[in-house]
């Protein structure tokens, strides 16, 4: 302690302890402090995690808030609403399931009556129809998916719950878990993914392949539409307003007032024989519809169809805020049966918010039924509102009147003989969201005429026309799809669409002048529609994860006011005179060209379509055969060159209208001839004409309408295809080289006479 003291006298010393203290201190003071700070770190960590969650679970509540609040009472109104109905038409369900607060169970089933059992499921697919409309393809060893079991979720809903009363409290609840469940899961993975909005029409931006389309994409450049031009470039559709929105999984609703009898004549899509012995009444209803219409009055409005979509259709996600459609319908004597189940399908297979009326357009249907009896059925569905036309208009000014009234902002246009697959609806309104120049057509399915199965059809079919503007359905190749990396649920850019199922929106549709009004009745306004969306800016796309199914007929089923084959001929000559341009001779010289004698044909005045492709800016046929459809063999005339006479071993000249042989040369412009689609033989202006009374030839302004222009050459149909053939009534003549004085001249044809055998340098086509 002394020695203690002594040492700490010394001020110096006490210096030092005070130092060495105060340095101790400080470190303990730091040490402390780094303690606290760490801890309120986690503590705000905790608290951040916990707020996230919160957002997140606001999020999530939003999103299901449309569909708790919305979805599910208009699904449960419009279910109440089906159900009523329902009860009148099947007669199959049970009213004291509806009263029950039970679970579904046993006997709940067995106490549904069930129907008769006249019919036995069909072995092997029924023939096929020799249908008029051109049917897709159908899937060779690839059954369809017949049970309920394609979505686990759906499954739930269907199976345990379809059987469950509709005023049953928990009701609601099961609907709203089921939307709920399939929201979250869109909302953790997808959470802000994509990008959002329109896009003015036009702007499309090309970006050259660089493999998968979902490898390339980086956060800023999120593709919202990657799709594949014909000159294996991706476009991709980019986000111009980045407008964000949220996202879910596409809703594959299947509602049903009643719970469906797993035995139901024709449930599941599956095929169905009648008996033998009943052939007499399928025959004599046959004709109602051009289908089996006694079988189809026996299938439930409300079947079950398999799920035919590509297996990643049903977790693709698509924008929480699409816009709402009008389904419109139009019919002219269609069959109560498949018209009743064209709407149910719609009913039971769209999200309801999204649905926002159907549309029936009665064309003057002559039927009875379709009157008071389709208005009283109809009265007790709200969505559905009939319209009856006063005269019959035909089936394109009878979806133009639906247009009209239509308050949806998208219009959907569907066949009054089809059935809406799950999922069927949204995926087309995306495609429209993302881009309104888009114009979404579903898959077309077959629903076979005679067994009412439905069939799936092939992956990657794609709507062509071959001349003369005949529509037709062509697999994209192997290599095409390899090649380009497409996937079995990727949009297909279609050249030209069939017609009676797609989704346009509402103002776009009128933007582009809506259908060109002068066409009648039936057929040719799929070209006219697809020809003008293309040309003036938008694009047609089948969209594989949409699928509904169609009867296609061998002969339409109601009469045309005039005759059907000039109805269908007027009306694509009306379509190639305005959008075809140089290409509407091809479309003559397929058989048409007596649509060209002015006194046979009156297409009518085409003045206002016309201006509306010049109001448009609308581009050339030529830009849409070399950018939309380049595989079409198009040559703007058939042969071309010089034109070489066998016998003589000279080559046609003309100089100032008059006509000589010379020897061949093709640096000499006067050599040089065409031989068109009109079947001219044309110099520029000038064609050769024959006055088959007077034996005479001359050099004439050339003409479309004037048939003593036309000439036969390597017809296929002509027994002398080297020829030059003129023909009048039954009587033919061929031009011939005379020998002597090197003169044409018409003469009795002659297949062994080398005078009469011409040859041009180049053909074309045949
Ligand atoms: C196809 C189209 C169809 C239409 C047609 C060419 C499909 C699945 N179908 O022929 O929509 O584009 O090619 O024009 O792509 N209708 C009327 N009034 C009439 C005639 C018909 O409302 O004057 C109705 C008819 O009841 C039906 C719809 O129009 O609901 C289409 O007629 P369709 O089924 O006879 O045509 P389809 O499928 O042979
Ligand atoms: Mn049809």
């Amino acid at each position: 302690m002394v020695a203690c003291w002594r040492y700490l006298r010394s001020s110096r010393r006490v210096l030092g302890f005070v130092f060495v203290a105060s340095v101790i201190w400080l470190l303990l003071d730091m040490a402390a402090l780094r303690l606290s700070i760490g801890d309120a770190t986690s503590h705000l960590m905790a608290a951040k995690v916990i707020r996230d969650r919160e957002l997140v679970a606001t999020r999530k509540e939003k999103v299901t808030q449309l569909m708790d609040e919305s979805v599910a009472n208009q699904v449960i109104r419009d279910r109440e609403l089906v159900g009523t109905r329902q009860e009148k038409v099947t007669q199959l369900m049970d009213e004291s399931v509806a009263n029950q607060d039970q679970d579904f169970d046993e006997e709940d089933e067995k106490s549904n009556p069930q129907p008769v059992k006249l019919y036995r499921l069909r072995k092997k697919g029924g023939k096929a129809g020799n249908d008029q409309q051109v049917q897709p393809k159908l899937v060779v060893n690839k059954p369809a998916n017949l049970s309920l079991d394609h979505t686990p979720l759906l499954e739930t809903f269907l199976v345990k719950k379809d059987s469950i009363a509709l005023n049953r409290p928990d009701f609601k609840d099961t609907i709203i878990e089921f939307v709920k469940t399939a929201g979250n899961t869109s909302i953790q993975e997808f959470k802000e993914e994509l990008p959002v909005k329109e896009r003015p029409i036009n702007q499309i931006e090309d970006v050259p392949a660089q493999g998968p389309p979902n490898t390339s994409s980086t956060k800023e450049e999120t593709p919202i539409g990657a799709m594949l031009t014909n000159d294996s470039k991706i476009v991709h559709v980019k986000d111009s307003g980045s407008i964000k929105a949220g996202v879910h999984q596409v809703l594959s609703l299947d509602m049903t007032a009643s719970p469906r009898d797993p035995n139901g004549v024709g449930q599941f899509g599956q095929a169905v024989v009648v008996p033998s012995e009943q052939d007499a009444q399928v025959k004599k209803r046959w004709n109602e519809g051009y289908f089996n219409v006694y079988l189809s009055e026996q299938i439930p409005v409300d079947r079950a169809i398999p799920d035919t979509r590509p297996k990643i259709c049903a977790s693709n996600v698509v924008h929480d805020d699409l816009p709402s459609t009008s389904v419109i319908f139009c019919f002219v004597d269609e069959v109560w049966s498949t018209l009743l189940r064209s709407v149910h399908s719609v009913l039971n297979r769209s999200p309801p918010h999204l649905l926002k009326e159907i549309i029936l357009v009665d064309d003057f249907s002559q039927k009875a039924y379709l009157k008071d009896q389709l208005d009283k059925y109809m009265a007790d569905l709200p969505k559905v509102r009939v319209i009856h036309l006063k005269e019959r208009q035909g089936l394109i000014r009878a979806r133009m009147a639906g247009a009209a009234v239509a308050e949806g902002e998208v219009l959907t246009f569907l066949d009054s003989h089809v059935e809406c697959n799950v999922g069927w609806l949204e995926p087309l309104l995306e495609r429209i969201y993302v881009d309104r120049g888009k114009v979404a057509c579903p898959v077309i399915e077959v629903i076979s005429d005679e067994d009412l199965s439905y069939k799936l059809v092939d992956n990657f079919q794609r709507g062509i026309f071959n001349w003369p503007l005949v529509f037709g359905w062509k697999a994209l190749s192997d290599e095409y799809v390899k090649k380009n990396y497409l996937t079995a649920a990727d949009p297909i850019r279609c050249p030209v669409m069939a017609g009676g199922l797609f989704s346009i929106d509402k103002t776009y549709f009128y933007e582009l002048g809506a259908y060109d009004p002068g066409l009648e009745v039936w057929g040719g306004e799929n070209m006219e529609i697809s020809f003008k969306v293309w040309m003036c800016g938008g694009e047609i796309e089948i969209i594989p994860c949409s699928r509904v199914g169609h009867i296609f007929r061998g002969q339409n089923p109601y009469t045309f006011p005039k005759d059907r084959r000039k109805t269908v001929e007027r009306n694509l000559a009306r379509v190639a005179e305005v959008w075809l341009d140089e290409y509407k001779d091809l479309f003559y010289g397929h058989g048409y060209h007596h649509l060209l004698d002015s006194d046979v044909m009156d297409v009518g005045d085409l003045s206002q379509q016309v201006k509306l492709r010049e109001r448009l800016h609308c581009k050339s046929f030529k830009w849409y055969l070399d950018n939309v459809y380049p595989e079409l063999e198009a040559p703007l005339v058939k042969a071309e060159g010089l034109v070489f006479n066998q016998g003589l071993r000279r080559c046609l000249g003309m100089q100032d209208g008059v006509l000589f042989f010379d020897k061949c040369n093709l640096t000499h412009q006067s050599q040089h001839f065409n031989y068109t689609w009109l079947q001219q033989v044309r110099q520029q202006q000038r064609c050769l004409e024959h006055s088959f009374k007077q034996s005479s030839l001359s050099v004439e302004p050339c003409n479309r309408t004037r048939s003593a222009q036309r000439w036969l050459h390597k017809s296929s149909k002509s027994k002398l295809p080297e020829h030059l053939i003129v023909e009048t009534g039954s009587k033919l003549a061929c031009l011939e080289a005379a020998p002597k004085f090197r003169i044409l001249r018409l003469a009795p044809c002659n297949a062994d006479n080398p005078f009469q055998q011409w040859q041009f340098t180049h053909y074309h086509a045949e």
